[in-house]
């Protein structure tokens, strides 16, 4: 496997094939492909054979679009389906389902990244210390439409209560609700934190791209003291969230300008990543737009940078083009296209933001100006997306190999599920956990790979895959034919 120190790892990408996904300094000798920087299409499904050592099963299919996947104390997969809009719980061994709760007040819209979403059971589930809690979000449409906008859409987080004769969750009590909600970039990561506090990623709603190119983003806007006392949350876009258990503002929350709120970190776009790891530390990963997916570690207070910057402030390919700020052309007079930007769009370069910004621990997909994001690959249908080079990180796992004995050189890495090029990578961390010295893609397949859940011997990896959408295609090209989709794929290490 490649090593390099964490600067390297961090700043060099390659890219290849118009679907880069590397950070492996380029000549590097590397003793096997299966590390990060082996081309595109044959050479990546190649890195299925290369991971040896693991046995493959499907344990369960039929799920509606599995969005978390968490090994609970009764030895049962958790399960919450995005359009399936349920918890449900799956025997890791017969695959059997059981629905713990029916969330029909959920919604979610076809195609959209809205419905049952994030998951967090309570460390003392079933310990019989009478904290048998369940946390879930989930988008839900209120009658009151978001000003200007129209949107209806909104996101509450839910405390269940779990009854473990029934089988059922019951009695949800609301923690928070009124949360900006839609159809694009949710993020929704909720973790249980080793402080005793909810941690929960809000997306940046997609604003200023597709459908929503006239709204602003606001993933650096803070709310303001006026709003926190009204419980207008609407500032809430592109953050993480730190509640207490009762979904109130922990009294130690940061002051960001001057007003406590939920948020402990800003200026993220989407995170699907988020997990805690040694020592307390916590990881978190995040999509890019046309480049610049991110690996970050989260610090209290800590501004992330997007819109202002996308990965590093290198002023590479990306420059923060605010479609809302259109002058004298109105946006709503635009029409919005992906790879033109009309003049009357002000762009701003990554280094005319001068605040202080935390830089990720890596990206994927780095690209300089003037790189071609018109793959001829992905011209039919206009699926230009697919062959950009972000791989789009669906989720983030800290593998701490505790309990023993886990997988050989696994211990203190980093998991990553991908939807775009349906991979999982291993990231190597240092001892201190603050720097990613390598890293490895395995499992390459025509799968948009959702989470991950890890046994308690941490030896089989449990992995929820997605119902419907496009991946590469082993030529790099689009597909929508996805193989166990809606399902739960099982990579047992078995020397
Ligand atoms: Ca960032
Ligand atoms: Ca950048």
């Amino acid at each position: 496997m490649i090593r390099t120190t964490a600067a390297l790892a961090a700043l060099v990408t390659v890219a290849f094939g118009g679907s880069a996904a590397s950070a492996a300094p380029t000549g590097s000798a590397s003793p096997t492909a299966s590390a990060v920087g082996s081309p595109a299409g044959a050479s990546s499904r190649a890195a299925l054979v290369l991971t040896p050592g693991f046995t493959r099963r499907v344990v369960a299919t039929g799920l509606g679009d599995p969005y978390e996947i968490v090994w609970g104390p009764d030895a049962q997969l958790w399960v919450t389906e995005k359009s399936g809009l349920k918890v449900t719980r799956v025997n890791s061994t017969t695959g059997t389902k059981s629905t713990a709760v029916s969330i029909p007040q959920a919604h979610h819209s076809p195609g959209g990244q809205d419905g049952v979403l994030g998951l967090a059971l309570h460390p003392q589930l079933l310990k019989g210390t009478g904290n048998d809690f369940v946390y879930v979000s989930y988008n839900y449409l209120t009658t009151t439409p978001a000003p200007v906008t129209g949107e209806r859409r909104r996101l509450r987080i839910v405390r269940f209560t779990y009854n473990g004769q029934t089988h059922q969750l019951h009695s949800p009590k609301t923690l928070i609700t009124g949360l900006p909600g839609g159809t694009d970039h949710q993020s929704a990561r909720l973790r249980f934190g080793p402080d005793g506090k909810l941690y929960y990623t809000i997306g940046d709603q997609g604003a200023n791209q597709l459908a929503s190119y006239c709204r602003p983003n606001w993933a650096q806007r803070l709310p303001t003291a006026a709003e926190v006392s009204a419980k207008n949350w609407a500032a809430y876009q592109g953050k993480t969230l730190r509640l207490n258990l009762d979904g109130s503002i922990p009294a130690d929350n940061p002051l960001l300008k001057g007003v406590r709120s939920h948020v402990w970190t800003y200026g993220h776009r989407n995170a699907q990543g988020l997990t805690f790891g040694s020592g307390g530390l916590l990881y978190q990963a995040e999509q890019g737009p046309k480049t610049d997916d991110e690996v970050n570690r989260l610090s209290r207070a800590g501004n992330y940078g997007w819109p202002n910057v996308a990965g590093f402030r290198d002023d590479k390919a990306y420059t923060y083009n605010n479609w809302s700020a259109s002058r004298p052309t109105p946006c709503r007079d635009l029409t919005y296209s992906d790879l033109g930007t009309p003049t009357s769009v002000p762009r701003q370069k990554e280094s005319q933001f001068t605040a202080a910004f935390v830089s990720p621990l890596r990206t994927f997909g780095t690209v300089n100006t003037g790189f071609d994001f018109t793959n001829p690959k992905c011209a039919p249908g206009g699926l230009y997306f697919i062959c950009w080079p972000t791989i789009a990180p669906s989720s983030l796992t800290h593998y701490s190999a505790n309990p023993k004995p886990g997988i050989p050189g696994w211990a203190n890495s980093l998991l990553m599920t991908t939807l775009k090029d349906g991979s999982v990578y291993r990231m190597n961390l240092s001892a201190d956990g603050k720097s990613i010295v390598s890293t490895t893609k395995m499992w390459t397949d025509r799968i948009r790979y959702r989470d991950i859940a890890l046994s308690p011997d941490s030896r089989s990896i449990y992995v929820a895959t997605d119902n419907a959408g496009l991946v590469r295609d082993p030529n790099g090209a689009p597909t929508r034919t996805l193989k166990n989709p809606g399902s739960i794929v099982v990579f047992r290490w078995q020397p």
